[in-house]
């Protein structure tokens, strides 16, 4: 059985790797399940084994000789995880400190033999991870839901796991496992930020014991998000005031239960006081006072917190303000395992922000980057939209914090301050779903994530190239080219179609999926009108010095920059400005048409991202053919039903019709108000449950 894998992958990549100049053969259909490792996949043990195992089980579908190599005495250059790769004459010897090591070092040689790069004899290659920390943040809820999940339901089966050899008889946890591993990916917070606190009983304990003892040879450790008031609920004490004796007795116990199961637990992620989760500030004590007391729990056993700057109230004028008004008075004041956990941007993962502020504003406090995989703003899985470039942005924005070059990626790799803990956390987009992301794309942006976390310098290219080459077995360029080129696009291109030149937030409803610019809400921050604040005076959020004044959390030269209409970024403008629909913008045209045709100008590449599909049809199995095509024509019709709701709303205002270049709205006004996409937060919209729409 073995063997035959064996044979069938060599051929695999022996065919990938030819030359195609001529039409390829047709590839098998297949559903999607074995992800960028194709046929390896299949190499999966049972749960006894070992890291070395599953280091073995990968050199049995490399076509080179490989030497492995515990080094003797520590080479401090490659730490816990890195590894170094030299080839001679012979093969190639994997060299690491520790068995992990050797384990990324295993799919490093996987992962070229797919892209076919060609050793060279003599070369020497040493790879370490920028950050200790590399996690999925996954919000999955004890009854099976994932919030903002669009993959089919959670992937673990909690009323399942029982049996000793569930490796065995479930062993997509140990595929899941070994995905996380082949990208560098070594934590996983098994549940939802809004924690139900049923996750730290016995009962469930135990079970998050056996699927860390699944994890344990891919290198990948389990953490939990916990609910703040847990000694309230679980305990029955009257309070969880952290600086309570019996709360912290409680924690103190809780803890020690956990680390007698698992001895490698990796720590605890905490949503507090946000969106109606409790926190330490329910007893008037700080968002310190809570990290601190779970920080010393876990300190004896090498365990970390997480603790999520995603805070606001409901009556502040500017919520983007709030995470630094929150966080800053308290710089220095928490331990030294504990971690803030910011969202790249201040408001809440819009296909554009500029970076959170608070990064550049701590000085004596950790800070980590929460990216989100999962695509809630972004098209849920119906829309073909590679995250990697936006992530980039992200680390890559200087904060001027230490002045130039303190990126956020330099802040959170603790080279800016030096830090104990580095770390950086992805809210996952996997689900039961054969495919486990829902769209075959989204599947690259789990290995995006994964990638940049091992090595933040890795172009968006590099990653789509090779995400692409091994997820469809081939490096015909006449594939990877246009189909790169598509992916590589598609980011700013999702930021056309919904919300161009920095407008944010004008979804309909909780679901957070098609536009809904008229909208209220229950709470005036989660409605579009708060955000785009369109009237016959202009549209925009003023954030500058006469207005919120947000600009003034980011260091020079960026506060100046962003507080001046003429040299804030235009892709940034009503982010930070409110101004006039005549605005004359740097092309010369009004803010008015400048936005009909950066709309436009999405419609028009979603549309041409249909040709490209098609015109690689050949080179892609029907199946994973189809299935894309299919939500591409939808994704060009929500491109234009974003246009008609936000620009049809905008135009009651500025009484302004479309301008040249732009194709005619298909729906009035009153259609698309009337039209209630009634979503929850746990959906994805069925695709015959949206507006009619026709290509143009
Ligand atoms: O993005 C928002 C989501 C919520 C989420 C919250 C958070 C888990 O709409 O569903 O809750 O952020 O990050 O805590």
């Amino acid at each position: 059985m073995k063997s035959n894998h064996l044979f069938h992958a060599f051929l695999m990549v022996a065919a990938g790797c030819a030359l195609a100049s001529c039409a390829p053969e047709k590839p098998a259909d297949t559903d999607g399940h074995t992800l960028w490792l194709g046929e390896a996949a299949a190499a999966l043990p049972s749960c006894s084994q070992t890291t070395l195992d599953v280091v073995n089980a990968n050199l049995g579908f490399l076509s080179e000789k490989v030497s492995l190599e515990r080094l003797a005495s520590f080479d401090e250059s490659l730490g816990e995880e890195g590894y170094r790769l030299t080839w001679d004459k012979a093969g190639v010897t994997a060299s690491a400190n520790t068995e992990q090591g050797l384990l990324y070092a295993s799919f490093d040689l996987l992962r070229r033999q797919a892209c076919c790069q060609k050793p060279v004899v003599g070369e020497t290659v040493s790879s370490v991870p920028a950050f200790r920390y590399r996690l999925l943040n996954h919000w999955d809820n004890p009854n099976g839901t994932v919030e903002r999940g669009f993959a089919g339901k959670s992937l673990w089966k909690w009323e399942e796991i029982v049996v000793d050899d569930l490796a065995a008889n479930a062993p997509i946890y140990a595929e899941y496992a070994r995905a996380n591993a082949s990208i560098g990916i070594n934590g996983t917070v098994l549940n939802n930020v809004n924690a139900n606190p049923c996750m730290l009983t016995e009962e469930y304990l135990i079970k998050v014991k056996t699927l860390a003892d699944i994890f344990r040879p891919y290198g990948l450790k389990v953490y939990l998000s916990l609910n703040f008031a847990a000694p309230k609920h679980l305990a029955g004490l009257n309070t969880s005031d952290p600086l309570d004796e019996k709360v912290v007795e409680w924690w103190n116990g809780k803890v020690a239960e956990i680390y007698s199961l698992i001895p490698d637990f990796g720590g605890f992620l905490v949503k507090a006081n946000s969106e109606g989760q409790s926190g330490p500030q329910d007893y008037g004590r700080t968002h310190a006072d809570g990290a601190n007391m779970l920080a010393d729990a876990l300190k004896p056993y090498g365990g970390i917190v997480m603790w999520r700057a995603f805070v606001y109230a409901a009556t502040s004028p500017d919520r983007a303000r709030q995470a630094v008004e929150e966080f800053k008075p308290l710089d220095g004041q928490f331990r030294d395992n504990v971690i803030i956990q910011i969202k790249n941007g201040p408001i809440d993962f819009q296909p554009r922000e500029p970076f959170s502020p608070l990064f550049g504003q701590l000085e004596r406090t950790q800070v980590m980057a929460e990216m989100q995989v999962t695509q809630e703003y972004l098209g849920h899985s119906n829309h073909l939209v590679y995250l990697h470039p936006m992530w980039k942005e992200c680390l890559d924005s200087d904060t001027y914090q230490k002045g130039e070059g303190s990126t956020v990626a330099a802040i959170t790799e603790g080279k800016v301050i030096p830090y104990r803990y580095s770390a950086i956390a992805g809210v996952a987009n996997i689900g039961d779903s054969i495919n486990w992301c829902g769209h075959h794309f989204a599947q690259a942006n789990w290995y995006a994530f994964g990638r940049m976390a091992w090595n933040p310098d890795l172009s968006s290219e590099q990653i789509a190239d090779e995400w692409l080459k091994q997820t469809f077995a081939t490096t015909d360029k006449h594939f990877i080219q246009p189909v790169k080129e598509m992916m590589l696009s598609s980011r700013e291109t999702t930021v056309h179609y919904e919300m161009p030149l920095g407008l944010h937030h004008v979804f309909a409803g909780a679901g957070h999926y098609g536009p809904g610019p008229w909208e209220g809400s229950i709470r005036p921050d989660w409605s579009p009108l708060y955000y785009h604040k369109a009237g016959a005076d202009g549209v925009g959020f003023d954030r500058t010095r006469n207005g919120s004044a947000a600009v003034e959390q980011y260091h020079e030269p960026l506060c100046s920059m962003y507080n001046d209409v003429t040299t804030c970024p235009e892709e940034l403008l009503l982010w930070f400005h409110h101004l006039p629909w005549d605005y004359t913008m740097k092309s010369g045209r009004t803010l008015w048409d400048e936005l009909c045709l950066t709309y436009q100008s999405g419609i028009d590449a979603v549309r041409s991202y249909m040709e490209v599909w098609n015109g690689v049809e050949p080179y892609v199995d029907n199946h994973r053919f189809q299935q894309v095509a299919v939500k591409l024509e939808r994704q060009a019709k929500d491109a234009i039903w974003w246009r008609d709701a936000v620009m049809r709303y905008f135009q009651s205002f500025s009484g302004l019709d479309l301008p040249e270049g732009c194709t005619p709205f298909q729906h009035d006004l009153d259609y698309l108000r009337q039209f209630r996409l009634r979503i929850s937060i746990y959906e994805t919209p069925a695709l015959d449950k949206l507006p009619e729409y026709v290509l143009p």
